[in-house]
């Protein structure tokens, strides 16, 4: 059978392919029990430097599998909060605290789940005939895996709320607009541009990015005082690397530094 979550690691980059493409790679169980173990894998691989999610066929990710559960009239209520607590909330923390960059190459519809689990990516590029849809209301339910948090940070009060209650697809152009990804590319350009950019990052200093996204994560809940103490704290960590001593010798050298992530 199929893998529905293919994950293969080569030249510093983990590559997680969501792959159920008949249904839109819409998550289930199964699909949970491999993706969050690689997360885990990315966290204490040292040769994997930065991961690259994607998902196979027309679409990136449709959100929860919607005939997982059941909803007849009369059934027990299913406990949705639950499933919340068991398997999205751990991915979504999983991903925010790894310290290492996960770039997202969007290349359909990001619906639900699925736009909250690409939006928990560090670097979202997205196909032009990509979209991003809060599909929740749609369905009666509440935006989850942290696109509630996400949301308002990234594009205002007024777009998130727009985008939560109506439930309409934006399209990728306009998510690089309204600054809710990083930039959309031409559809036969993603991948290329997705490699390119995990090439770059997989060659980077791995933990002084890790420190990066935990001071970025950090900042829009600190105060500037706290925020100064994250920096002083990072900045001391990494003043004693590897890398930063590769880094001022090779600028100083006038060559290409090459860091090895330590
Ligand atoms: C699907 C799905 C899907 C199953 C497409 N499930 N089959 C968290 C915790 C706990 C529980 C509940 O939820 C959550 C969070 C959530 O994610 S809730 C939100 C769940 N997602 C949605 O409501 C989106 C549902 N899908 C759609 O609205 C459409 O499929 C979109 C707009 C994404 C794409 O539309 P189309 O391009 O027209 O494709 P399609 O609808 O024809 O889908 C293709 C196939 O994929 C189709 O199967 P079939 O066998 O008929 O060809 C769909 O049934 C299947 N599919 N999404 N979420």
């Amino acid at each position: 059978m199929t893998e529905p979550v293919l994950v293969a690691v080569e030249a510093g980059v983990q590559r997680i392919t969501l792959n159920r493409p008949d249904k839109l790679n819409s998550f289930t169980s199964a699909m949970h029990a491999l993706l969050r173990p690689a997360f885990e894998r990315a966290r204490s691989d040292d040769a994997i430097r930065v991961v690259l999610l994607t998902g196979a066929g027309r679409g990136f990710c449709a959100g929860q599998d919607l005939s997982e559960r059941d909803i007849r009239a009369g059934g027990p209520a299913p406990d949705l909060g639950a499933t919340l607590e068991k398997l999205y909330n751990p991915l979504i923390t999983a991903m925010r605290e790894l310290p290492k960059p996960i770039v997202c190459a969007v290349n359909g519809v990001a619906a639900g789940a699925g736009a909250s689990l690409a939006l928990a990516c560090d670097i979202v590029l997205a196909a032009r005939s990509a979209s991003f849809l809060q599909a929740f209301a749609k369905i009666a339910l509440v935006p989850d895996a942290g696109s509630t948090y996400v949301l308002p940070r990234r594009v205002g009060m007024a777009r998130a709320m727009g985008l939560a209650l109506l439930a309409d697809k934006l399209p990728a152009d306009d998510a690089e607009r309204w600054g809710l990804i990083w930039k959309c590319c031409a559809d036969d350009r993603l991948m290329a541009e997705a490699d390119a950019l995990c090439a770059r990052l997989a060659e980077a200093p791995t933990r002084t990015l890790g420190l990066i996204k935990r001071a970025l994560d950090a900042s829009l809940g600190n105060t500037l005082e706290q925020q100064l103490t994250l920096e002083r704290e990072s900045q001391r960590a990494v003043g004693g690397s590897p890398d930063y001593r590769e880094g001022v010798a090779a600028f100083l050298e006038k060559r290409t530094p090459k860091f090895t992530g330590r």
